[in-house]
């Protein structure tokens, strides 16, 4: 029997959706959601196996302008996932006109690769907008195909997902056909508290936090997990834990929550705050918390 397998690479600004699109292709809430932009830091893999075929997906971060070496490390992940993609979608949300970069511009309109355009949140347009936007897009990539979607209500997205099985390369599989993505348990720990703290803090402060999971002991009915969430500096430090650690407090119980369900077993789970000065501008912390610096 004839086997087809491929890199399906999800491109794109911030916010536009992409991590919905990977989730509902899945069927797990793999990557985060949160509305604030450049929610997700990593450059992470949802496989979708079948009999005869499986599907790498991969989740990247928006494409900013890097202001500070996370971000910069942010679009080396997005770097990566021009290379070895087999197919590229490049997703664009209603009322967006152009990519935060140039450069990743061009390489998908030069792109050799099919190219997908999934027109994302549809279901925020009406048929006039869509319209015009459809013809917009198709003259700006002349080379991709277009797909109005919406990721968050599964509209179209059956449609696409069988465009990419027509478009896959015959191939065996890259990875064993019952794993699910490439990161360890602890990361959905860490993206977990983090996607807390980006829907509970404001401004800065999300971005300034890094989680990173010091234990995690599965016993036979219950997983102990403790976990550290660093802040760059004392202030932010004050801001996390709120009055009477009641801030602190709202965070634990809503991972906790989640990561119960996530896990199928009952979680102990244990938060506290450290300082990290400027981890964000300082290449050997980057690197110990997984993002590839050079
Ligand atoms: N109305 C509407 N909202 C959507 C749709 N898809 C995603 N969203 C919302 O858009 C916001 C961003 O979604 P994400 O999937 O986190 O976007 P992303 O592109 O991964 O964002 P970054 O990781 O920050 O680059 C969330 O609030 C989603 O609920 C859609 O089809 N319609
Ligand atoms: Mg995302």
């Amino acid at each position: 029997m004839s086997h087809k397998a491929g890199f399906v690479n999800i491109i794109g600004n911030p916010n536009v959706g992409k991590s919905t699109l990977m989730n509902a292709f899945v069927g797990e809430k793999l990557s985060i959601i949160t509305s604030k932009a450049q929610t997700t830091r990593h450059r992470i893999l949802g496989i979708v196996n079948g009999d005869n075929f499986q599907v790498v997906l991969s989740d990247t971060p928006g494409i900013i302008k890097p202001a500070y070496e996370l971000q910069a490390s942010m679009m080396d992940f997005v770097k990566s996932a021009f290379e070895d993609a087999d197919i590229l979608v490049y997703m664009v949300e209603i009322g967006e006109q152009n990519l935060k970069d140039e450069a990743f511009f061009k390489k998908i309109t030069n792109s050799k690769i099919p190219v997908l355009l999934l027109l994302n949140k549809i279901d925020t347009s009406n048929q006039e907008q869509l319209e015009s936007q459809v013809q917009l897009w198709a003259k700006k990539v002349p080379n991709a195909e277009i797909f109005p979607i919406s990721a968050l209500r599964g509209f179209n997205v059956k449609e696409v997902f069988n465009r990419i099985l027509d478009l896959l390369p015959e191939s065996p599989p890259f990875y064993p056909k019952d794993q699910l993505t490439d990161k360890p348990e602890r990361f959905f720990i860490n993206e977990k508290i983090r996607e807390k703290i980006l829907l509970h803090y404001k401004k800065e402060i999300p971005y300034a936090v890094e989680i990173e999971t010091e234990e995690f002991f599965e016993e036979e009915s219950i997983i102990r997990i403790r976990s550290v969430i660093m802040v760059e500096r004392e202030t932010q430090k004050g801001i996390i834990i709120g009055h009477k650690g009641s801030a602190l407090k709202r965070v634990g119980v809503e991972a906790r929550k989640d990561l119960e369900v996530f896990f199928g077993k009952q979680i102990h789970l244990e938060l506290y705050v450290k300082v990290n000065k400027n981890w964000r501008s300082n290449q050997n912390q980057l690197r110990r918390f997984g993002y590839n610096t050079k």
